[in-house]
């Protein structure tokens, strides 16, 4: 006698839709939690003290958002379609579930949504990744060296090294050159959220813009030998004045407290070489107008649109160097009131200025202005 076929279980259930409806809204809240609440800030106190940590925040809560997702869906699915197409006791002994092969909608599109999310992953990743590499204006380079159990910090024009302790200026772009004296180490802020092995023989690069003033953790995250857990430094990031004050002290402590600065020995060649090297990342030579972090500087001394410099002060070769010496951010005074802020020029010591290189850059600045009309 023919058996007769044991029933097949398919189809999506009677309750699908309203599960679905369900999920969609468990995962809109979870979600919304997850976008509006700033995860490393508020669990493990950890604040974006420099530019990229909030892009990078930003990928990171993306990837939960989307991980949040698969996750829900995922088991949720799982759990409900257990429970309705679950072997009843009225089912007979040899009751199975539907046997589904080739289905091409179904993989055509369980292939094109994870493709489509991988993708988005990477380009927001490797956007991420190119800013980094690219970021304008390596204004201050700092050589970081780890050593068992300490981090060396070399400083340009600084003839000392500093041990443990880093300090760096608010807004000015950052190069860390980093490499290890001995063994691997590894140089890790998590405030700023980059992180770099320490390797002998290879030189790392780590570009960052420092945002918020504060003290910082840098942690090494390789074990280094014995006392690795006692390996941790401290990254300052100072007011423009504060680390103006500090570096001073550096140098003050080496005997090369810096003397008078004779303006009127500058050389215009010199200061022209010099402002390719340590200006032209924020500073065009066309009008004040002419953007790129800082105002364009060519007509600093003779522009009426803009009598005075962005101090309010006079576009004389003294009033220039004040600005060369001790930065400036503040409210642009340029048009005799003031206006808003242009965003934060980096003091002598952040651009590594000796006293002849401000007389040459004056000089050059000056020139600039001349050759007008
Ligand atoms: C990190 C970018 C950056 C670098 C590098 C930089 N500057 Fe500036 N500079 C600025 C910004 C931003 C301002 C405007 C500051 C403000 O108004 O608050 C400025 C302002 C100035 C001013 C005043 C301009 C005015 O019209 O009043 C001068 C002069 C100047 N910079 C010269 C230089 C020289 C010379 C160098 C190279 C040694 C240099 N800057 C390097 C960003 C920079
Ligand atoms: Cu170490």
């Amino acid at each position: 006698m023919a058996q007769q076929a044991a029933p097949q279980k398919q189809g999506l259930g009677p309750g699908f839709w309203p599960v679905t409806i369900g999920l969609t809204v468990l995962n809109a809240i979870i979600s919304w939690y997850i976008v509006v609440t700033p995860i490393f800030d508020t669990y493990l106190h950890l604040s974006e003290a420099a530019a990229p940590a909030g892009d990078i925040d930003a990928l990171f809560t993306y990837l939960s958002v989307v991980g949040n997702a698969i996750f829900v869906y995922v088991v949720g699915y799982i759990i409900y379609f257990s429970i309705v197409w679950r072997r009843r006791a009225s089912d007979p002994p040899d009751a199975i579930g539907i046997q589904v092969h080739d289905n091409p909608k179904l993989e055509l599109w369980w292939t094109i949504i994870p493709a489509i999310l991988v993708l988005t992953v990477a380009i927001f990743s490797v956007r991420i990744w190119m800013n980094l590499q690219n970021q304008i204006g390596d204004v201050l380079t700092i050589e970081s060296i780890g050593h068992q159990f300490k981090y060396e910090f070399r400083y340009p024009r600084l003839k000392k090294s500093v041990y443990d302790e880093a300090h760096i200026p608010v807004g000015t772009p950052v190069t860390l050159q980093v490499t290890s004296g001995d063994v691997i180490h590894s140089f890790w802020v998590p405030a700023v959220r980059l992180k770099a092995d320490m390797v002998p023989g290879l030189v790392q690069t780590m570009r960052f813009t420092p945002e918020r003033i504060g003290k910082y953790p840098i942690v090494c995250t390789e074990f280094c030998g014995t006392k690795h857990g006692n390996m941790v430094g401290y990254l300052y990031i100072d007011s423009q004045p504060d680390f103006g004050h500090w570096i001073a002290a550096q140098f003050k402590a080496e005997g090369r407290g810096d003397g008078p600065i004779s303006l009127n020995s500058g050389q215009a060649a010199a200061g022209q070489q010099l402002f390719g090297e340590k200006c032209s990342a924020c500073h065009s030579v066309g009008p004040f107008t002419q953007k790129i972090v800082g105002p364009g500087l060519g007509n600093l001394a003779n522009d009426p649109d803009h009598p005075n410099l962005v101090t309010g002060e006079k576009p004389t070769a003294e009033d220039i160097s004040h600005v060369l010496i001790g930065g400036y951010q503040g409210l642009d005074n340029s048009q005799g009131k003031s206006g808003p802020s242009i965003g934060v020029m980096p003091n002598r010591q952040a651009n590594g200025l000796s006293n002849a290189d401000i007389a040459n850059l004056v000089a050059y600045l000056l020139s600039l202005s001349q050759k007008k009309p």
